[in-house]
């Protein structure tokens, strides 16, 4: 591989410089993607291995970043489970029938991954073609509670309270509920593995509505699953936003590498986290919006927090679809320029 530096940060080895990848970097604030986004909808881009490794690529290409993303969704899993979802334009995604009963979960079940998911594998090996090492490929799966949340409560929303209500009133069904997804997402991300991804991420974008505890019983033990399932295969990145108060735990999980947004200022990160990972983050996806030299200035004082060393440059979200390409190169190149001496 030309540019493995992801790779060398999440096994602890020197980089010279860290790596850099936005979370959601493909997407809307991209003009080469809004062409395609005209012309295809949403799960058909998903679905067609051509777009999906199209779409994938832009960023590397436009962008110059250090990692490709598997350009997907975490809501197909839910779909191969059985429920039907929806990316409505303006209200992003939704589930008209979701999961509130025992009768319910009559209708999900845990999918042999290679009838329902084939196409993302095929994605991926496409794009590991049209890469030809030149740098690593993440895949990623949405954590379980993430996709409970979707499943139970049908829409995004700020808080996911039917979601927590579920957990709260109907405890034994949430957690066959957890289990069948953590189950699914096993086999699924093993899948990604074969057809040739190079590291995962888990994306627990919900983790922090959950308290500590309600975190520590609802979300952290299948994720525990999954990076126990992984782990030997690829290195593994578990990004939960908000859940700072469990990144000790999160870190004993064996995962390789912690995502972390801005909330927590990194020295405290990293002592939570120990010396024995690599993290992941911090900028706030809002700060790209500034004029490009506070962009740089910002960019370089989170640099010389983190220091150089076990440690992935990122955004402590995913990208806003209003930041200018200029913006998300200037991010980009402020990291590369960046030296620690
Ligand atoms: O064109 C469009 O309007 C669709 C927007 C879009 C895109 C570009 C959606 C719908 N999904 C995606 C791609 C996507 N989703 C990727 C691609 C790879 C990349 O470049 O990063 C990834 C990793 C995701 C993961 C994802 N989907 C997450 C976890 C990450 C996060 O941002 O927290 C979540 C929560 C989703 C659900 C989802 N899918 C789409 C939207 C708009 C949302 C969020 C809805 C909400 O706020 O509840």
């Amino acid at each position: 591989m030309k540019n493995d530096l992801l790779l060398k940060a999440l096994r602890g080895e020197e980089t010279g410089r860290p790596p850099v990848w936005m979370m959601r970097q493909a997407g809307r604030y991209l003009p080469e993607y809004m062409a395609l986004r005209e012309q295809y909808g949403f799960f058909e881009r998903c679905q067609t291995p051509e777009l999906a490794c199209e779409i994938t690529l832009q960023p590397v290409n436009i962008i110059g970043v250090d990692a490709a993303i598997l350009f997907s969704d975490i809501l197909v899993v839910p779909q191969a489970m059985g429920l039907e979802v929806q990316l409505i334009e303006s209200k992003g995604p939704v589930l008209p029938a979701p999961v509130k009963t025992r009768s319910d979960l009559q209708r999900v079940r845990v999918p042999d991954v290679n009838e329902t998911l084939q196409y993302v594998f095929d994605a991926i090996s496409l794009i590991k073609k049209e890469l030809n090492g030149r740098v690593p490929l993440i895949g990623f799966a949405g954590a379980p509670w993430t996709l409970l949340c979707y499943m139970v409560q049908g829409k995004g929303s700020k808080t996911f309270d039917e979601a927590k209500a579920f957990c709260y009133t109907q405890p034994d069904l949430a957690h066959e509920l957890l289990q069948m997804i953590t189950d699914t997402t096993i086999a699924y991300l093993k899948g990604q593995v074969a057809a040739g991804a190079d590291t995962v991420q888990i994306f627990d974008s919900w983790g922090g509505l959950l308290s500590p505890e309600d975190f520590k019983s609802i979300s952290l033990p299948y994720i525990q699953q999954i990076v126990g399932a992984l782990k030997e295969d690829v290195p593994v990145i578990i990004f939960a936003k908000g859940a700072w108060y469990a990144l000790e735990e999160m870190a004993a999980t064996g995962a390789s590498g912690l995502g972390i947004d801005w909330c927590i200022p990194p020295a405290l990160a990293r002592k939570m986290a120990g010396s024995n990972i690599t993290l992941q983050g911090n900028f706030d996806p809002a700060k790209l919006l500034s004029p490009i030299p506070v962009i740089k200035k910002e960019v370089n004082n989170m640099l010389n927090a983190f220091g150089n060393g076990r440690y992935i440059a990122n955004l402590g979200h995913g990208i806003l679809p209003n930041v200018p390409v200029d913006h998300a190169r200037a991010f980009v190149d402020t990291v590369k320029e960046w030296s620690s001496s």
